[in-house]
């Protein structure tokens, strides 16, 4: 299990607060945005998005991301899976839920094992973001995280804006820390599933085609999903490559490692893997695709991030409902193991404990800087479906 349980405080109810002219959501607490081919729904609490439609290669309308009806679940689901939202202020794992700055030792939550997973139980995904700006394409909204927030030092200051053009859902995220130098490592953290569980024979993900054409190297994990600090080159035809050749998720599901791969002390099977890309890549390269040809929907993400972590879903338990914008009439509802694949464009895992990585720059920022993440979706359909 990935992800556990949190029982949380029923007064932290989702209710956003609303300044000046931003207009309130629709009944079911939602801000709906479109663009010619697109259209996204969110609510406040972590910044999330709810719904995400696009057109099929036939020119059915699929809702392709994980999340539930009830708006108000999200708060108070038990599982928590951080779906479609943003971890915050330090996306992923920390080592022994312990960093150090300047000589300084800082502790964390150990929520996931014997490491801190998205920065502790409480945090950027578990509150209600204050809505800042509305647009009939865009939405922006911000969060004060205060001083020592999850043991960490200095408060933290953020933003982050979706908007969405033709075909294209973006996404730009800024950060300070102005009282002092603290971790600071966002990302968006979307579970995909392009057939919308319409695909009536298979809900699983393993179908799905993927391409990383700069994604070359890979963090080594232990037991735990945590990096062990070795960065390996990945081989034409490894497990992790995705970058020789676009392939299907489980094009590897015959190989011995497939089970154990990711985590959960052996338990889990198939990815929950951290890719760096190559160093040297254009500007406006695709670093990844996701495509089905069931839907015939691909998904090209653009980022100024140097890495990805992908998670194939392992821990559904075949107990969870998608949304009534999926599936097939007549058909239970039921997510299975292996139904959707989180895709989070992000640094180097736990590069604030692996100096030796370089990554300190890019993770650790103090008065006077900023951070800026920002990454797009733009979708269509394969040529030859
Ligand atoms: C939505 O979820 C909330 C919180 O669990 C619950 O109180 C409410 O009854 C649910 N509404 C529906 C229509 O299921
Ligand atoms: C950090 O601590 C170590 C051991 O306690 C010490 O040797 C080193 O000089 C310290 N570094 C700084 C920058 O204070
Ligand atoms: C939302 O804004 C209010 C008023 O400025 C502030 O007190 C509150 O902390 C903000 N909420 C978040 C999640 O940052
Ligand atoms: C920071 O918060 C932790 C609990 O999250 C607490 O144990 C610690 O005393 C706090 N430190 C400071 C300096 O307030
Ligand atoms: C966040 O947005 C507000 C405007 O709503 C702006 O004043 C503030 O400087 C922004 N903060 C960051 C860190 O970009
Ligand atoms: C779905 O496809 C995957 C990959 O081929 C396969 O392992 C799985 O058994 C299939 N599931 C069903 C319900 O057919
Ligand atoms: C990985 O490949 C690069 C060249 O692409 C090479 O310089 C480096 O030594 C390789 N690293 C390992 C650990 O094999
Ligand atoms: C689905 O993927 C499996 C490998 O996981 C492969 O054996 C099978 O041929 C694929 N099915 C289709 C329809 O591509
Ligand atoms: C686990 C933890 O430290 N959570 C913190 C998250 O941030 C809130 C402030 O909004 C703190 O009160 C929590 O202690």
């Amino acid at each position: 299990m990935k992800y556990h349980s949190f029982l949380f405080a029923a007064s932290a109810a989702a209710v956003a607060v609303h300044h000046g002219k931003v207009p309130p959501p629709d009944a079911d607490g939602r801000y709906t945005l479109e663009a010619p081919g697109i259209r996204a729904q969110f609510i406040p609490y972590a910044a999330t998005l709810t719904n995400l439609f696009v057109k099929d290669k036939n020119g059915v309308e699929r809702d392709i991301v994980l999340g539930y009806d009830n708006t108000s679940f999200y708060p108070v689901d038990p599982g928590h899976p951080v779906y479609n939202a943003i971890p915050g202020r330090y996306a992923n794992r920390i080592g022994n839920g312990k960093f150090k700055i300047d000589n300084v030792t800082y502790t964390t939550v150990q929520n996931d094992g014997p490491n801190t997973l998205h920065s502790g139980p409480n945090n950027w995904s578990f509150r209600t973001w204050n809505v800042t700006e509305v647009t009939k394409d865009s939405i922006s909204f911000s969060i004060y995280d205060p001083a020592n927030s999850t043991g960490m030092p200095g408060h933290v200051e953020a933003n982050v804006t979706y908007s969405l053009q033709k075909n294209k859902w973006k996404i730009t995220m800024d950060a300070i820390s102005p009282d002092t130098k603290t971790p600071i490592m966002l990302t968006q953290h979307t579970y995909f599933q392009l057939d919308a569980f319409a695909n009536p024979t298979n809900r699983t993900i393993w179908n799905h085609t993927l391409s990383m054409p700069y994604a070359h190297r890979v963090m080594k994990i232990d037991g735990n999903a945590l990096p062990t600090g070795e960065i390996a080159n990945v081989s034409k035809s490894d497990i992790d490559d995705f970058w020789s050749a676009p392939r299907q998720l489980g094009f590897a599901s015959g190989n011995k490692e497939f089970q154990g791969h990711c985590g959960g002390g052996g338990a889990c099977h198939g990815y929950n893997t951290n890719w760096a890309f190559d160093d040297k890549r254009p500007g406006d390269a695709v670093v990844a695709t996701l495509s089905s040809a069931w839907s015939g929907i691909k998904a090209d993400l653009r980022t100024n991030q140097d890495a990805i972590v992908l998670y194939t879903c392992n821990w559904n338990d075949g107990k969870t409902e998608f949304k009534s914008t999926q599936g097939v009439k007549g058909q239970d509802k039921f997510i299975p193991r292996d139904g959707c694949i989180a895709i989070e464009a992000q640094d180097y895992v736990d590069g604030i404990n692996h100096p030796e990585w370089g990554r300190l720059g890019k993770q650790l920022f103090g008065p006077g800087q900023k951070y800026h993440w920002e990454s797009s979706w733009t979708f269509g359909v394969v040529e030859d479906a």
